[in-house]
């Protein structure tokens, strides 16, 4: 079997790093490598765990890489903690080694470097802001073209999640941390298929998901998931500011099992400053993207379980 090659940048959070998990349980795929940016985690422990995931559940080397990018508008630091509880797991510090290969470059010139040696086109998975792959695109332009397409967690064209300070609450927290890296994205030819909130809406974290995990976790995999989402608040009456949703882990069984998501052609823009920055927006001479609006929720967690299986027995 040919596997698709794919380049995975990410944020640090709880979903983000359920999400590397998965990505290295799929069978058609091969992560080239793995970079982080220290948007919604802190950037020491989100590289650690992410290096130990790749020790304990990958069946092969991937090398990780630190970026050294700022955000624009930072995540709030009770999201950001997250990172070190799933660091912290025991399941992930029981060997008391880290092997995965720690690169000497930073994240944009890792990507860089990667899909530069990789001899197929690479599939870009970003789950936290595109600050590292717009400053790949400035420094090596030629890259587009070796570029399969960018699956993306961002954006909405519904209620936003941003709320802060001298903001209107019409942006998604990846495009709002650095909305002049999605803007400066956006005028390229790449091809994108947006996870929206529209279709991360479907997917709370709730306490049925929980249980359903904790009956189940007699499979290493599974109890790792439950381990991991134990740190976070799920939805229980209604939404907070800090309910939470599988956002990045939908973001990557769209990828592993395309059927799991509908898609649809829309064109939009993105709003890089002022009240409104970071919105998404339909704009009919905007970019047309591949929106993922919906999701069948059982078949979702289904996949999920079933990746977790398969990966510790
Ligand atoms: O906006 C969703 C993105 C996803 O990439 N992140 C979390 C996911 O990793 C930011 C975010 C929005 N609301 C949050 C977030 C919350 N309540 N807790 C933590 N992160
Ligand atoms: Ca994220």
């Amino acid at each position: 079997m040919t596997k698709r090659k794919v380049y995975f940048n990410h944020d640090g959070g709880v979903d983000d790093l359920v999400s590397l998990f998965m990505l290295l349980q799929m069978d058609d795929v091969e992560v080239t490598g793995v970079s982080i940016i220290p948007a919604d985690g802190y950037l020491e422990p989100a590289t650690d765990a992410s290096r130990k995931i790749i020790d304990r559940f990958s069946t092969y080397q991937v090398e990780v890489s630190k970026s050294n990018s700022r955000g624009k508008n930072p995540f709030p630091s009770d999201w950001r903690i997250h990172s070190f509880y799933v660091d912290a797991l025991p399941i992930l510090n029981e060997s008391g080694t880290m092997e995965a290969p720690l690169s000497e470059l930073p994240a944009h010139k890792h990507l860089i470097e990667t899909i530069r040696k990789t001899e197929e086109k690479t599939i870009l998975v970003f789950t936290g802001p595109l600050t590292d792959l717009s400053r790949a695109l400035e420094e090596a332009p030629e890259i587009e073209e070796k570029i399969e397409k960018l699956v993306w967690m961002g954006g909405t064209f519904e209620k936003g999640n941003v709320q802060e300070p001298e903001h209107d609450g019409t942006a998604e927290w990846n495009v709002y941390w650095d909305p002049e890296a999605a803007y400066q994205v956006w005028q390229t030819g790449i091809e994108i298929d947006l996870v929206a909130l529209e279709s991360t809406n479907k997917v709370p974290l709730t306490p049925a998901v929980r249980n359903r995990w904790a009956k189940e976790r007699c499979y290493e995999g599974v109890d790792f998931l439950g381990n991991c989402y134990s740190g976070v608040p799920p939805l229980v009456y209604s939404e907070t500011n800090s309910t939470y949703y599988l956002w990045d882990v939908l973001t990557t069984a769209a990828l592993g099992r395309e059927e799991l998501v509908k898609r649809k052609v829309v064109q939009c823009s993105v709003i890089p400053d002022g009240p409104s920055q970071g919105r998404t927006i339909l704009d009919p001479a905007g970019k047309p993207v591949n929106l993922v609006y919906d999701t069948d929720p059982d078949a979702f967690f289904s996949y999920l379980t079933e990746l977790a299986k398969k990966a510790a027995p």
